[in-house]
């Protein structure tokens, strides 16, 4: 046999060529014939283009008849932009399919079975996490029906995100937010409540330091009965904006799903940060702490309930850089 691992190295390397974000995983796929040659390479380049094994195949013909497909994920089974790979690699003639994650999209799995079924031998399981990594945020949203929320927020050292007379530029230094510009590139969305476009005016845009032009910015939404002002920023064409006229998080995100966004950067307020967060529905926080006092004016987050500092939301922290004068902490929240 052949080197199938390498060959799944190689599958991975593929996989990470397709675009970071988008509605659909990175995948890869390599076909090699009978006497374990190489025959076809591919990856898929995003939604509504061909999958990664369709490629592969493409490229490989009749050669792949009795051969091997080696792929990052479960070849899919259904007809959504595209028909199922299960059917193309049977089609195909190959003889053994191995793969590394398995498809957690309840739409699209069942060709291990469908494969096995039309005698193929098919293994699963095969650098499965390099796999899943890969596809952090689309692994999270299929298997929990909804974007991955990542929180982030400026504050000084007392947790104050504005003086009281409502000025908050800036709180951090240039190198805290160029990085979330960087950060921010890797939502499908931005989420504000009407309360920040009101207050603060924001373009929620992602713009580099060196000014280069963006190839895709994430969707700007706004959420809140509210309405912003026809000159309001985020209204200004530069991407496009939703607003959901909806205070419930649970909602909100349901229809960003429907949007078939993976992950969400919500930049608050307060009370935007406080409704996602008693909900539940926070999975990350990203906090830009500046060495700054205040000493008064509005909080990074409003009510949360709590009374005691038994209730207190901890957080696993992950990761604590310093940029420039400020720091950035990362850390998850685990929901039971
Ligand atoms: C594969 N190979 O390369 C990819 C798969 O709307 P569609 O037709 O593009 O289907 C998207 C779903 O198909 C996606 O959510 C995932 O479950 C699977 N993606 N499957 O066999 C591929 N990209
Ligand atoms: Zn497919």
């Amino acid at each position: 046999m052949c080197d199938e691992l390498g060959l799944m190295r190689r599958a991975l390397e593929l996989a990470a060529l397709g675009p970071a974000v988008d509605p659909n995983p990175r995948v890869g796929a390599v076909i090699s014939d009978p006497a374990g040659r190489v025959v076809g390479e591919g990856f898929h380049r995003g939604a509504g283009h061909p999958h990664a094994e369709l490629e592969a195949l493409a490229v490989a013909g009749r050669r792949a008849r009795g051969g091997t497909a080696v792929v990052t994920l479960e070849p899919c089974d259904h007809t959504g932009r595209t028909s199922p790979c299960s059917l193309a690699l049977l089609d195909a003639g190959v003889a053994r399919v191995v793969y590394a994650q398995n498809d957690p999209n309840p739409k699209a799995t069942g060709g291990a079975v469908r494969l096995r079924a039309g005698g193929v031998a098919v293994v699963g399981g095969v650098l499965t996490d390099r796999a899943r990594d890969l596809n952090a945020d689309w692994t999270f949203a299929m298997t929990h029906g909804r974007p991955r929320v990542v929180w982030k927020f400026a504050a000084t050292l007392d947790g104050r995100s504005a003086a009281a007379d409502g000025t908050s530029r800036w709180i951090t230094g240039p190198a805290a937010r160029a990085d979330v510009h960087r950060l921010r590139a890797q939502a499908g969305a931005i989420l504000v409540g009407t309360g920040t476009v009101l207050a603060d005016d924001p373009a929620l845009t992602v713009r580099r330091p060196d000014g280069a032009p963006e190839q895709r910015q994430p969707l700007r939404v706004v959420m809140g009965r509210r309405v912003p002002p026809a000159t309001a920023r985020v209204l200004d064409g530069a991407a496009t904006t939703l607003h959901v006229r909806e205070r419930d998080p649970a909602v909100v995100l349901d229809i960003l799903a429907e949007h078939e966004i993976r992950r969400v950067w919500l930049e608050g307020g307060p009370t935007v940060a406080a409704a996602f967060l008693n909900a539940g529905l926070v999975d990350e926080v990203i906090a830009y702490l500046a060495p700054t006092l205040l000493g008064s004016g509005p909080p990074a987050v409003g009510d949360l309930g709590i009374a005691t500092l038994r209730q207190a939301v901890r957080l696993q922290p992950l990761e604590i850089t310093t940029l420039g004068p400020d720091i950035r902490l990362r850390a998850s929240i685990h929901h039971h």
